[in-house]
């Protein structure tokens, strides 16, 4: 897998002449043991919100894994959480399920909804729109989805105008930040959709549209920016974000030289996560497969046959959480910081989540520690704490924190320590 850059003599004259594509293989074999781990979590997790199962569905497909009883178990949770929740679903959330329902689907499978549910999307996104212009450029849900909705609309030809996309991925350019940090997922999200709008542009020949050379210009500071999010260890932006932008990296090659990312690096940091459990959550480990096997979502229609699910070793079992389920106790400390500060300190067990906190804070009393929150895809996400709701036009979210530090996972998936000091903070974007 590794490529050596020691040469002979004789290869050094044939390197100078061809410099590029010599060393540029970075994908996993599919004997690699990392991607049983990942298949384990993303077959047998018991599947939390809507999108998982979709998630996972357009990962295994997109990589060519292939089982007739999973796929089918797959598509029919899709279909009933599209009938069940239809007009619920975020756009974001609709742009996964058609691109998991509509990616790679053998020619015998038809793929029935795609009308009804891409004249959703073109809806939703035209809503997404609305939003921004009525709330200074705030969209309904966030730039990421807006990247998926674009994505979804434009590899599976539905209608949208290149020009909106054109302008309203330049013009509000705060929505790739979130608290003045970029967010590589969001930027890496718009390169690959406004690839494909690229892509479609030059295809339909319209090279003289003014859309292309907008487009092209929003590409390049996109890539730059992600790059420039990249970490000394090879990860970009964070563990969770490297897949994305990976994929991001793959579409835009020729806005970069190839010395300014060593994507072995980047592969090798991401199997060293994997052997460690990091991405023990189904959305998580869905995300990372396709780019470690050098796929990346524009490849919809490009699809391989690489294997069956039993050549993998897939245990039968659910996959092993980061609980320990040990039963000593450990004692934290906990705030919820408005203007106030309002502390506690709780026992829990060691092994618990943040979530475990907020809920022994919460029996303990009610009127200060209650709070709400609902299913996402990456686990719950907490909407409310003490009656105060999170506004995405008005940009306010509670921030999750250790030792003042922001925290990198959701409520449900951090570990918390002992004596360590959480906190959740009312914060704008
Ligand atoms: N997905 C979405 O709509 C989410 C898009 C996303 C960019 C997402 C990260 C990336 C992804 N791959 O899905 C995103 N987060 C957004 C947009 C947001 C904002 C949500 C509000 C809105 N406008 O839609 C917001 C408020 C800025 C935000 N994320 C908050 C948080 C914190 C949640 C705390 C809470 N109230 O429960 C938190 C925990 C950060 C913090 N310290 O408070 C957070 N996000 C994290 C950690 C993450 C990562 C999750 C990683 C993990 N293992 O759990 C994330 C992958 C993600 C989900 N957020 Co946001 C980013 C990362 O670290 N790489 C589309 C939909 C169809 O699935």
């Amino acid at each position: 897998m590794r490529c050596s850059y020691q040469l002979p003599l004789v290869g050094i004259l044939l390197f100078l002449l061809i410099p590029s594509q010599l060393c540029k293989i970075c994908e996993v074999s599919k004997e690699d043991l990392h991607l049983n781990l990942l298949l384990n979590t993303m077959i047998n997790s018991k599947y939390t919100s809507e999108t998982q199962p979709a998630n996972v569905l357009l990962s295994l497909r997109l990589v060519g894994i292939h089982d007739q009883t999973q796929t089918q178990r797959l598509v029919q949770q899709v279909k009933n959480n599209v009938e069940r929740k239809d007009s619920n679903l975020s756009s974001g959330q609709l742009a996964v399920i058609i691109l998991a329902l509509g990616a790679c689907h053998s020619p015998d499978e038809i793929f029935t909804y795609d009308k009804h549910l891409l004249s959703h999307l073109e809806n939703k996104f035209q809503e997404e729109l609305e939003n921004m212009k009525a709330h200074d450029g705030n969209p309904l849900t966030n730039f990421y989805q807006l990247g998926l909705d674009v994505l979804a609309l434009c590899l599976f030809n539905g209608s949208y105008s290149a020009t909106e996309v054109a302008e309203f991925f330049n013009h509000y350019k705060k929505n790739y930040y979130f608290g003045g940090q970029f967010s590589v997922d969001t930027g890496a999200m718009a390169v690959l959709a406004l690839t494909c709008v690229n892509r479609s542009l030059t295809n339909e020949q319209i090279k003289a549209d003014k859309n292309l050379k907008k487009i092209d210009e929003l590409i390049s500071f996109l890539v730059e920016k992600i790059l420039s999010e990249k970490k000394e260890n090879g990860l970009i932006g964070n563990t969770f974000s490297t897949g994305v932008a990976m994929q991001a990296l793959f579409v835009s090659s020729n806005y970069y030289n190839e010395s300014e990312w060593d994507c072995q690096q980047t592969l090798d940091m991401i199997l060293q996560e994997i052997s460690q459990g990091v991405f023990n959550n189904p959305t998580a480990a869905a995300q990372i497969l396709p780019p470690l096997m050098g796929r990346t979502y524009l490849d919809v229609e490009d699809c391989p046959y690489v294997s069956g699910l039993d050549t993998f070793n897939i245990s039968n079992h659910v996959p092993e959480s980061e609980r320990s389920n040990s039963s000593s106790l450990i004692m934290v400390y906990y705030s919820v910081v408005i203007n106030e500060t309002y502390s506690i300190n709780v026992t829990v067990p060691n092994g618990s989540v943040f979530l475990d906190v907020m809920k022994a804070a919460q029996k303990k009393n009610e009127t200060t520690f209650g709070f709400t929150m609902e299913q996402s895809s990456w686990g719950p996400y907490i909407t409310s704490v003490q009656g105060l709701y999170a506004n995405n036009n008005k940009r306010t979210f509670w921030e999750l924190l250790s030792d003042g530090k922001a925290l990198s996972q959701g409520v449900g998936s951090y570990v918390v320590h002992e004596e360590e000091n959480l906190e959740i903070r009312w914060s704008t974007y």
